[in-house]
Parts: structure tokens; sequence; C-alpha cells
């Protein structure tokens, strides 16, 4: 008998490690977590199966239909922002084609077994893309069709794979006899803005200024900030964004009326990021060195989005705020971690 199984690929990453811990306390989904790294040993016990391979190695995803029945994929492998515009084509691989394959898998899995696959797809701000600073001032909260212009590689790569899980969901195969089969996939995506966890380092993004800071006065390392104090996002700690993800798994298709839902928390410039640790750890070595291009890349993304069709839709609404993410959450848990 094939398992029912939740399949999380890029489980090694950020969000991974915090939806595995979540999934693995809170249900009894049979998890397999499909990463090109091997997994991390503190999430080896808590999923059925890990398999180290690449979501570009269609083989491989061949073989995971034949072993498991996929209810729900959770598609976090991707590169991110900085790290893609190294090597903009491979990321476009890993990022696009990588997605397709997914895409593909949970369609053909969904007419298999007669019922859609649900098809959560992490997508970003990087999203959006705003042309000037004064703009971006101006703009106030960006709703989820605005400002579309993506600059980086990612922000492109999130975007259309976001109109291909509506494609998926909704238009696939449209001209075949059969009108592509009665059965597709159940695509909902989230844009996620910065996120900040207290048990994970992100690597390659370009939101990574607000936790690296942190981590690196808990540390006691020195630190550059690479953007201008002004600078000013959107963020969110991960337990929000593991809820978020969880929330929208679990709402009745039939409350959805999109596909693609900001969620945020809180807005903070990168100053005041700099001011709460210094307050938290006094001997903090932080210094602003503002590296141009990066910047550019942050500048093009909103000050703060707008969620209120996630909160009418699915009732979505954060557990903490800036106050709390810091002083409850993120200060107690890293100081705990580098003790
Ligand atoms: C990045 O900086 O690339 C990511 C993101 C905003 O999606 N953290």
């Amino acid at each position: 008998m094939r398992q029912k199984v939740v399949l999380i690929t890029g489980a090694n990453g950020e969000i991974g490690h915090g939806l595995i811990q979540h999934l693995a306390e809170n249900t009894d989904a049979n998890i397999v977590a499909l990463d090109v790294t091997p997994l991390d040993k503190c999430l080896r016990p808590l999923c059925s199966t890990y398999i180290v391979g690449d979501i570009l190695d269609q083989m491989l995803l061949g073989r995971l239909v034949v072993e498991h029945e996929i209810a729900t994929i959770y598609h976090l492998a991707s590169i991110l922002s900085t790290k893609a515009e190294y090597n903009p084509e491979t990321a476009h691989r890993i990022n696009v084609e990588g997605t397709l394959n997914l895409l593909r898998l949970a369609v053909e899995q969904s007419q298999w077994q007669g019922q859609s696959v649900k098809f959560i797809y992490p997508s970003s701000i990087a999203a959006y893309g705003i042309p000037t600073l004064k703009d971006k001032s101006e703009a106030g909260s960006a709703k989820e069709e605005d400002w579309n212009y993506p600059t980086t590689m990612y922000g492109c790569n999130k975007l259309y794979c976001e109109h291909l899980g509506r494609y998926y969901n909704s238009h696939y195969r449209q001209l075949a006899a059969d009108g592509g089969g009665s059965q597709t996939l159940d695509f909902r995506a989230i844009r996620f803005p910065g996120l900040i966890s207290a048990e994970t380092v992100p690597t390659g993004g370009t939101s990574d200024y607000g936790p690296e800071m942190l981590h690196a006065a808990a540390k006691g390392e020195e630190y550059n900030c690479f953007v201008r104090p002004d600078t000013t996002l959107p963020f969110m700690v991960m337990a929000d964004a593991v809820k978020a993800l969880i929330f929208l798994e679990a709402v009745p298709k039939n409350r959805l009326s999109q596909y693609v839902y900001n969620v945020t928390s809180f807005s903070l410039s990168a100053q005041e990021i700099f001011d709460i640790v210094l307050k938290a750890f006094p001997q903090a070595n932080i210094h602003f060195a503002v590296d141009d291009n990066r910047q550019k890349i942050v500048d093009s993304w909103p000050e703060c989005v707008d969620d209120s069709a996630a909160r009418q839709d699915w009732d979505w609404q954060p557990d903490y705020n800036c106050e709390r993410a810091f002083n409850k959450y993120l200060i107690p848990a890293i100081r705990r971690r580098y003790e």
C-alpha cells in the first residue's frame, strides 16, 4: 500500500525547519522531505522518509510517486534573490523548471487519485518591483496586483510561478479533447515578507540583513549591514510564516477568492532593527556599509504590504507584532542558542 504523505521540497531550508517541526508536533502527517543536501540530523526523526535529490531530476520525482500517495506539496526549494543574481540562468532552472516539474507531478497525481493535490507555494515580496524611492515611499501598502515588475531573477521566477500555478490549477491542457482532464491540482501561494528565525540563519537572500544583524550580535561577531539605515521592509517571524502556510493549506477552497495572498506582521527600518539589537546586545559591533547593488534590490521592494485579502478569506493574523517578536521570541531564543 502506498502511504499518504506530505511532500516538502527544500526541506533543509529555513522554512523547511520550522514547517517540519510544526507538522511533526501538531499532526500525524507522514512527511517526505526532499533536499539537495542531507537533511539536518535533528529533522530526520520527524520525517517518514528523507531523500537527498534534485527537483530537476525527473527520474527521482517519478520514483517518488511510485512509492507515495502525495496529498499535499509544500514546494519550498528555491534559490533566493542575492544568490540568484550570481548565476541567473541556473536560478531560473531551479526556481522555474523545478516548480514546473512539481506542478506536473501534482496535476498527474490529482488525476490518478481523483482528488486535487494541494500545492502550497511560498512566493515573496521580491515579486514586486517599485521603480524609485519616491514611488516606494508614496506607495503605502502594496496589494498583490500592484507593482508587479520585479528587478531580480528570483522575483521574476516567483511572479511567473504564481501564474504557472494558476494555469495548472485552472487552465491546464485546455484544448485537449477531455478539456485537460477534470481533476487539477489545488494551487495556493503566499507572498512572504523578510523572514526572521531564531533557530536558523538565512543564506542567499537580500532581506537577510535583519536576521544577520541579530544573530551576529548574539554571537559577538562584527557585522556590516549592507543597506542604508532608512531602508524599510516588512518582516515576519518564522512561527508566523509556518502558521500562514498551515492556515492557507487548511482553508476550504470555496473560501479562497485568489491564488496568491500577501501576509505581513510588522515593517521596520534597518535603523530600527539596529536599535532593538543594540538594546538587547549592548556590545554588538554593527556598522552600516552600503552595498549599492543589493540596496537597489531592497529599494524596489515595498515598505509594507496589504494582507487584507488573507485576513478576510482565511482569517489570517500574525501572532507576533514587533514587540512580541523581538522581546518574547527572537532575543530570548537567540540568547539561549549562542550561550
Ligand atoms: C530574499 O531576500 O531573497 C528572500 C525573500 C524576500 O524572498 N528573503
